[in-house]
């Protein structure tokens, strides 16, 4: 076996974002471009010689010659062993699963998540450590440092490995297995939901419909609600993984899952409907006239996780991230438990729970997760969600009136503006900084500020300090608008306006979040001049 030394030179704009890098498909095809990122992935990690790598993806397009590559490169370093899923494929959480269960070293995850697919779409690459969680910022730092001072990569000369056979190889020093990705993933969820049960309220007549949006969720949801849970055939659409995804776009929002949201809403819809994302980690979920906020899900999950089996002994805590309501600051106070509030990207929940001090942890953008893996989990959240509608038996839209009437109902949205001038939406960003001394007192659209400030993250665990995670802007009656950059963009800036205000009201419980909202909105507008400086009458997408 021939080892190749290419000589490189460093490529611009190789910085991991909130979840590692992404970018165009074609930047990524471009010669060297994956190579230079993966040497210097390897550099930052610290090497991989002798150790044990988990490679897989999304199914993206590209995600087949990555791979191919990233092996060669692995064994070019001299890896002990390639754990590779069958077809290239591993969902993200069955990914960090297998990262964990094999003691592995770390391993490299193939996704650009929601985004879209396809040679003029995005693709993306990040590192999990051998907690199976995203890489923290030190080791991103230290892989963006090592893009800059590249000169050389190393790859083996060897052929293509069958990534469709199951099995082991050898290249060199290193084994390479390819594996079957499904499998322990099914025997983890099995450990911490009460199938029977499942089985059981599926059996009685209730009917779902899971959109696997032809992302990397598919085989995994028809193996467990098909073939293990007894769902109709065809409860799972879209169940086949696509390099373009179908021509969809695989994030779970009203827009892009609107075949879902519209079945729903029709008369035959089913009683229960969720939806995933391109690696598997988002969940939506939709009930009889009932659509869950991914904010709401986490409190409602928190609220009942202890009904599945793999929970039974409480929660030691909750997390957060800051953009995320605070519903389920309300069910951690209730019932006595530390609520942790982190910046935007899952890497920060890592620390928390390998610590111990939390198992519930979720995102406002559609991510909920545990302490059975490192990264936020779709499926799992759709499993601990039929089993707490199994145990109790109730709707879901009973379950979540019935929530709003114990905490009150936090609204909330979040405004997206996509693909906007960089520059401009820097400067509204900027400029809010620079008033934030001045705003409390400000009255606007009929509300006060309050209080106003740029979210700084102290680490309880290590002691590392993040600033600048979002403008947060605080309204004496308790609403709150949050201003921030998104970190997983591939085109110009989007621009992400969160918003929330609390209802504690029961007959007012009923309302559209848009017309709850209006004055957060308009508040929101005035203060940041959003229309004026993004030339956007409306946001592109709003959750
Ligand atoms: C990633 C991160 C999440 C984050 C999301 C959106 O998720 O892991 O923590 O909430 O991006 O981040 P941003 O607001 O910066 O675009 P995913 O599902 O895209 O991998």
């Amino acid at each position: 076996m021939q080892i190749k030394t290419i000589a490189t030179k460093p490529i611009d704009g190789q910085k991991p974002g909130t979840s590692g890098l992404r970018k165009k498909t074609r930047v990524f095809m471009q010669p060297g471009y994956l190579e230079n990122y993966v040497e210097a992935i390897f550099a930052g990690v610290g090497g991989v010689t002798g150790k044990v790598l988990v490679i897989g993806g999304d199914g993206r397009f590209f995600n087949d010659k990555a791979i191919q590559t990233i092996i060669k490169m692995a064994v070019a370093h001299g890896a002990k062993k390639l754990v590779i899923g069958k077809g290239g494929l591993f969902s993200t959480p069955a990914a960090s699963n297998v990262i964990r269960k094999l003691g592995a070293f770390g391993g490299v995850v193939l996704s650009a998540s929601h985004n879209p697919g396809g040679e003029d779409g995005d693709f993306g690459i990040k590192f999990n450590g051998s907690n199976g969680g995203p890489a923290p910022e030190n080791v991103t730092d230290a892989i963006f440092a090592a893009t800059k001072t590249i000169t050389e990569y190393r790859i083996a000369d060897i052929a293509d490995i069958d990534l469709d056979r199951l099995g082991a190889s050898k290249a060199g020093e290193t084994e390479i297995e390819v594996v079957d990705p499904v499998a322990d993933y099914v025997e983890l969820m099995e450990k911490l939901f009460d199938f029977d049960k499942i089985a059981a309220l599926i059996k009685s007549g209730f009917t779902l419909r899971f959109d696997a949006m032809h992302a990397a969720t598919g085989p995994y949801a028809k193996a467990i609600l098909e073939g293990k849970l007894g769902a109709a055939p065809g409860s799972v659409i879209n169940a086949v993984p696509l390099p373009d995804f179908g021509g969809g776009h695989p994030d779970p929002n009203p827009i892009y899952a609107k075949e879902l949201y519209d079945f729903m809403a029709s008369p035959g819809g089913a009683d229960f409907g969720a939806a995933s994302d391109g690696d598997g980690d988002r969940n939506i979920v939709i009930g009889r006239g009932a659509v869950v906020t991914p904010s709401d899900s986490l409190a409602l999950l928190a609220a009942n996780a202890h009904l599945a089996k793999g929970y039974a002994r409480g929660l030691a805590g909750v997390a957060r991230s800051m953009p995320t309501s605070g519903a389920v600051d309300r069910v951690a106070a209730k019932k006595g438990l530390d609520c942790y509030e982190t910046p935007t990207g899952w890497k920060f929940f890592g620390n928390l729970l390998d610590a111990g001090k939390v198992t519930l942890c979720g995102e406002e953008s559609a991510g909920t997760g545990s302490d059975h893996v490192r990264e936020k989990d779709g499926l799992w959240a759709v499993l601990l969600w039929l089993n707490i509608l199994a145990v109790r038996g109730e709707s879901l839209k009973d379950i979540q009136e019935k929530h709003w009437a114990e905490y009150g109902r936090t609204f909330y949205t979040r405004h997206d503006y996509e693909a906007v001038d960089t520059a401009a939406a820097e400067g509204l960003v900027n400029r809010l900084r620079d008033m934030m001394p001045t705003l409390p007192g400000t009255k606007v659209a009929d509300l006060e500020v309050a209080s106003a400030d740029d979210f700084a993250y102290n680490d309880p665990v290590d002691g590392s300090v993040t600033k600048k995670q979002g403008i947060r802007i605080l309204f004496k009656g308790g609403e709150r608008v949050v201003f921030r950059l998104s970190g997983t963009g591939t085109e110009g800036a989007t621009l992400r306006v969160y918003l929330e205000s609390f209802e504690p009201d029961v007959a007012k419980h009923g309302q559209d979040a848009q017309v709850a909202l209006a004055k957060v909105i308009e508040a929101a507008d005035t203060l940041a001049e959003i229309k004026a400086r993004t030339g956007r009458q409306a946001p592109d997408v709003i959750t």
